[in-house]
């Protein structure tokens, strides 16, 4: 037994960075839901508070640099977390307390998903932050992981094919990426590209109804995080979290009257209903067995 009095190892224990969503479909909500269908433990730091649904994004409240911190900090002193994944910052104010916390606690993965827009078009990074992130963030990432228009505005390069993507790939390395993913969800070929410095890949991808889905981003980069924490290589990983975004565009359904969420959790359905009480567990924990 553990000295928390628990008797099973805990799975892996995954960070992730990123802002708050109501409607649940993005940020942090998504990652913890793309976490658990991975198996793994999620924990979470709010660098944002947003106020938004399915329709669009009304308003963003950053989280004040020092509280961000503070969630940060308890959190490391608590847990051995084994990746950490990044996505919507708010302010540079807050992609500067992340810089700082990846240079004090050196985690084996990190990865960077830098959300500059949501997918209503609201500004979820400022100019500082972009700044920031081009500077100083990218490097402090093991994978970082930008759509096409994210890649254009980081490399000033314009982007508008699979060779163009490639080349954008190399520009990041080059400004110290250790290694890049840009997602081609934005594009007509849905390919997304992985080069690690030496080797360049393209992912082939089925285009499924991306354009009025909602949270896709965030969930790609958090399955690659999970993962890259069960020790799968790069390509590997990218290639599954890859499959399991495609799947879960493809089983979302509406739950509002705007974009849709993913459906995390295709996985798991429940059955229908009454199907027959020879179906009952049989084990006691049934309310219909309680009166034994
Ligand atoms: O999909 C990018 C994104 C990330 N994080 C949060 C968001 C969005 C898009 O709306 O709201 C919190």
């Amino acid at each position: 037994m553990s000295t928390n009095g628990h008797t099973t190892a805990a799975p892996p224990i995954l960070l992730t960075i990123a802002g708050f969503d109501p409607c649940c479909g993005a940020g942090t909500v998504a990652d913890l839901k793309t976490f658990a269908a991975h198996g793994c433990y999620g924990v979470a730091a709010i660098t944002s508070m947003t106020v938004q649904n399915t329709q669009g994004v009304e308003a963003v409240h950053n989280t004040p640099s020092a509280e961000l911190r503070g969630q940060l900090e308890i959190l490391v002193q608590d847990c051995e977390i084994a990746a950490v994944k990044i996505g919507m910052l708010g302010n540079r104010g807050n992609a500067v307390v992340i810089g700082e916390f990846l240079d004090a606690h050196k985690f084996p993965h990190v990865i960077l998903d830098p959300v500059m827009k949501s997918s209503s078009g609201t500004e979820l990074l400022d100019a500082g932050g972009v700044k920031y992130v081009a500077t100083e963030l990218m490097k402090r990432s093991t994978v970082f992981a930008p759509s096409v228009p994210e890649a254009e505005i980081l490399t000033g390069l314009e982007i508008k094919d699979v060779l163009a993507m490639e080349a954008a790939a190399r520009k990041l390395v080059e400004m110290g990426a250790p290694a890049v993913i840009v997602k081609g969800g934005h594009m007509e070929r849905a390919v997304d590209i992985v080069f690690d410095g030496s080797e360049m890949v393209q992912l082939g991808g089925d285009r499924v109804k991306t354009e009025n889905m909602h949270g896709t981003g965030c969930t790609f980069a958090s399955a690659l995080t999970a993962q890259l924490a069960a020790g799968r290589g790069l390509i590997e990983a990218a290639t599954l979290a890859k499959a399991y975004v495609t799947k879960a565009i493809e089983k979302g359904y509406p739950i509002g009257k705007g974009r849709i969420p993913l459906d995390h959790f295709y996985r798991l359905k429940i059955e229908p209903l009454a199907r027959g009480t020879h179906e009952l567990p049989t084990h006691g924990m049934h309310p219909a067995e309680s009166g034994h």
